[in-house]
């Protein structure tokens, strides 16, 4: 496939689906004979950003070095893909600037939906304050106000979601 480097952006909550969406895209990708490489919050955290906490200095931190990674690999020819809560609106545009070409992937759910599924329990630690600065209990998350794409997890199924990523990345003529 003819294909330039981009880079694919997911934002949301913690448990709206961007883990389970980018990888399924990035199946997809790959299976059309694109290089993509995935760049998940909780495995950037272990590696890249072992030292860093959850305040906002710390997360645009995390945030700029995801970011800055993308934008070396995206000039490559690689698709990244990056999934992470990136819940500042100001650093989120700054990283869209760092890119040459930045699809931003708003994996919509509500708080209360994320908060009950819970897979990971930590919502219920948050609200024991066990968890600190948790997204939607004691930390903010500013939604995007112009994503290129929305995937509304509530609502649509993880196949449903994945297939309009793949639909809108053909229509702006990226794959
Ligand atoms: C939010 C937290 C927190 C706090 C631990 N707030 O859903 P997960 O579990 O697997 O992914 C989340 C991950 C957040 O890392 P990110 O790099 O995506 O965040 S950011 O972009 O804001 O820098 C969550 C887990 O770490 N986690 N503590 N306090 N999420």
């Amino acid at each position: 496939m003819n294909y330039s480097g981009f880079t694919l952006w997911f934002t949301g909550f913690s448990g709206a689906g961007k883990t389970t969406i980018s990888k399924g895209v990035a199946l997809e990708l790959k299976a059309r004979g694109c290089r993509v490489e995935v760049l998940d919050g909780d495995t950037v955290r272990t590696y890249l950003s072992s030292e860093l906490g959850f305040s906002k200095k710390d997360r645009d931190t995390n945030v700029r070095r995801i970011g800055f990674v993308s934008s070396l690999l995206s000039r490559n020819q690689v698709i990244a893909i990056v999934a992470a809560i990136s819940p500042y609106r100001d650093v989120r545009n700054e990283v869209r600037h760092m890119n040459q070409t930045f699809v931003e992937v708003y994996v919509k759910a509500s708080l209360e939906a994320c908060e009950q599924r819970d897979v990971k329990g930590l919502y219920a630690l948050a609200r024991a304050g066990k968890v600190k600065e948790f997204t939607g209990i004691d930390s903010p998350y500013e939604e995007p106000l112009n994503p290129e794409i929305t995937c509304n997890t509530q609502y649509e199924t993880i196949n449903e979601s994945i297939a309009k990523v793949i639909k809108a990345l053909e229509e702006y003529g990226y794959i």
